[in-house]
């Protein structure tokens, strides 16, 4: 069964801001889509088994941090 993580990173501010997410936050185990929207500031996550820890080490690793 698919499940849906939401994180908001306020620091995000451009296409390359959603790029290093996505290819940070893409490459947890589990995560089958990510979606970032720029002017919501919200990444969701979706997929299965998803590991809220890991998802936000995921989004530090890319340089910034879920609210
Ligand atoms: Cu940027």
């Amino acid at each position: 069964m698919s499940e849906m993580l939401t994180y908001r990173v306020p620091d995000m501010s451009c296409g390359h801001c959603k790029a290093s997410v996505t290819k940070e936050v893409s490459a947890v185990d589990g995560v089958e889509e990510v979606d970032v929207d720029l002017d919501t500031k919200l990444v969701v996550v979706r997929g299965e088994g998803l590991d809220d820890a890991e998802l936000r080490a995921a989004i530090e690793e890319a340089g910034y941090e879920a609210a």
